[in-house]
């Protein structure tokens, strides 16, 4: 019987060490794909930032989820998540959004821009205006490069887009603050500190009333030609501490400029021309901007002048072989521009994509 046991007890050492080694190995060897051909729970690609290990993260909010079942193309909704692109250009999942995660109201989580806090922590806008909940900027707690889980850091956004850090202030577009459809969209920026943002008890935005009567962390208020119902969208922060706003349905830039004590000194027009921007990167090696055209299947580099060059462009396809289909950002990592194909379809005469699709892509465009 003492033999039995004894033997009984090796089998099971020996046994535990065989499934945490299958366990190790299960971590390990997790899922890559490769940017030309992403599962289905990225089905749309939107937003980039790097993390501290120059893995470069982006969000996919899976909005054509409705869409894709529907042509069959996948059998049921994917979760929202956010990717990560590795140095050898691999992608796997970094976050799948749980359960705990959605908006109470609303139950969907809507990831669009993400920036890496100077916290070293991810901030994610969370865009509910289409769903029925309250909009929110949500903190995604990062230990060893790992996303732990989420918190809920400020609320009461109207359309939360894009998210952008100056030191310790971040800057969130809210691209649609009113609308009149064909009128005029106002839109605008917030500006957060850093040490207003808890867990515990989340910054609470007021909603906007009008130009007189708005939340105080309002830092800019924008005014468009009404023809999208989309306004301010993709924000970008230079080296020198500048900001960068598109205006989509203008298909503008303005820039931000700063006192020295970090409050607006002037915002002026910076580009004009593109049909519809969405979401914007600055690079420092190239010290430029990079710039997506969502309408016209574009993506810009625009220099510290405003001077805009074209870098890719096509017609209405469906992302394979590397091209295009409705960009939404541009992230540049050592002279390559990646390209979310965000692959939304409006319907509108002046957008070249027609119709989201499978394959699910991310471009790639050498800069040089
Ligand atoms: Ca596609
Ligand atoms: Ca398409």
């Amino acid at each position: 019987m003492k033999i039995l046991n004894k033997y009984t007890n090796l089998l099971r050492v020996m046994l535990t060490i065989v499934a945490l080694s299958a366990c190790s190995q299960t971590v390990l060897a997790q899922q890559q794909y490769s940017l030309q051909d992403l599962p289905a729970q990225f089905n749309s690609p939107a937003s980039f930032s790097l993390d501290s290990d120059n893995n470069i993260l982006f969000t996919s909010p899976n909005l054509h989820n409705q869409t894709l079942v529907e042509q069959g193309v996948i059998t049921k909704a994917a979760a929202p998540t956010i990717g990560l692109i590795d140095n050898n250009n691999q992608v796997s999942v970094w976050y799948t959004f749980k359960q705990q995660d959605l908006e109470p109201n609303s139950g969907v989580v809507t990831p669009m821009g993400i920036a890496k806090g100077p916290d070293g922590n991810i901030y994610i806008a969370d865009m509910q205006l289409w769903f029925g909940g309250e909009s929110r900027l949500l903190r995604v707690n990062v230990i060893d490069g790992k996303a732990i889980d989420v918190d809920v850091v400020a609320k009461g956004f109207s359309f939360p887009n894009a998210v952008a850090w100056r030191g310790n202030d971040v800057f969130i577009s809210d691209t649609v603050l009113a609308t009149e459809k064909g009128i005029s969209t106002t839109s605008g920026v917030y500006k957060l500190r850093l040490d207003e943002l808890s867990a515990e008890n989340p910054l609470q935005i007021s909603k906007y009333q009008n130009k007189n009567n708005h939340d105080a962390h309002l830092f800019e208020i924008f005014e468009s030609n009404g023809s999208l119902g989309f306004g301010a969208n993709g924000l970008a922060v230079d080296g020198k501490g500048n900001l960068y706003t598109g205006i989509m349905e203008d298909g503008t830039i303005y820039k931000s400029t700063f006192n020295e004590d970090s409050s607006k000194l002037e915002t002026t027009l910076f580009n004009k021309g593109l049909i519809a921007s969405d979401g914007i990167q600055w690079d420092a090696p190239s010290n430029a901007l990079y710039i997506t055209d969502l309408f016209d299947n574009a993506v810009y580099r625009i220099d510290m002048n405003g001077q805009a060059k074209l870098l890719a462009k096509n017609g209405n396809t469906d992302g394979s072989k590397n091209m295009l289909d409705a960009p939404g950002e541009v992230i540049v990592r050592a002279g390559i521009a990646y390209v979310t194909n965000f692959d939304a379809a409006f319907g509108a005469s002046t957008m070249v994509n027609t119709k989201p699709d499978a394959p699910f892509t991310i471009s790639v465009v050498p800069i040089k």
